[in-house]
C-alpha cells in the first residue's frame, strides 16, 4: 500500500496548537464533505465498507482509534492517536474503524457528497469488483 499516513506540521505557540490541512497541498483531493463520528460504543466497529469513487482523509482530532485498510492485496492497521496524524483512504479500499477511545472524535474529509450508491457494503462484492 502506498504511503497513507501523514504527520502534519503542528503550528504551535505559547497559546496552544494548530494544524492546517489544505486541499491539493496536504490531501490529494478537493473537499466536498466533512463529517465526524463520536460517542462510539465499546467494541463496536464503524465503516466496514468501501466506496466506488469516494476518497477520505481521517483524523482523530480527539482521543484515538484504529483504522484497518484493505486494498484486496494487503491489510494494514493504523493507529490514529494524535490530532496531527492524517490517514488517506483511497476509493476501492475497504475500511474498518475500531478500538475507539471513549473521547474519540474521528473527523473525515471526503471528495464526494454523500451518495449511498457509492458504498460497497459486501466484502465478496468488493473482491468481485477488484477482480474485474
Ligand atoms: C466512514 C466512517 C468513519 C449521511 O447522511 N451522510 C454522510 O455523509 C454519512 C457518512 C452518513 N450519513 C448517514 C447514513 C446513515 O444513515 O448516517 C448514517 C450512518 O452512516 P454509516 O452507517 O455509513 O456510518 P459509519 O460510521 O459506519 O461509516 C461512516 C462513513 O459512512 C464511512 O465512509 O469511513 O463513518
Amino acid at each position: 500500500m502506498n504511503k497513507v499516513i501523514t504527520h502534519h506540521k503542528v503550528l504551535g505557540d505559547e497559546r496552544g496548537q494548530l494544524v492546517a490541512i489544505e486541499s491539493g497541498i496536504h490531501i490529494p483531493f478537493e473537499i466536498k464533505r466533512v463529517f465526524y463520528i463520536y460517542g462510539t460504543q465499546p467494541n463496536v466497529p464503524r465503516g466496514q465498507h468501501s466506496h466506488h469513487k469516494t476518497q477520505q482523509y481521517l483524523i482523530a482530532v480527539s482521543g484515538s482509534c484504529q483504522v484497518t485498510l484493505d486494498n484486496g492485496q494487503e491489510k494494514v492497521t493504523h493507529i490514529l492517536d494524535q490530532p496531527h496524524i492524517g490517514l488517506f483512504q483511497d476509493a476501492m479500499v475497504w475500511g474498518s474503524m475500531h478500538d475507539f477511545s471513549p473521547d474519540c472524535v474521528l473527523l473525515v474529509l471526503a471528495n464526494e457528497h454523500y451518495n449511498d450508491s457509492d458504498y460497497i457494503r459486501s466484502y465478496p462484492e468488493f473482491n468481485r469488483i477488484l477482480a474485474k
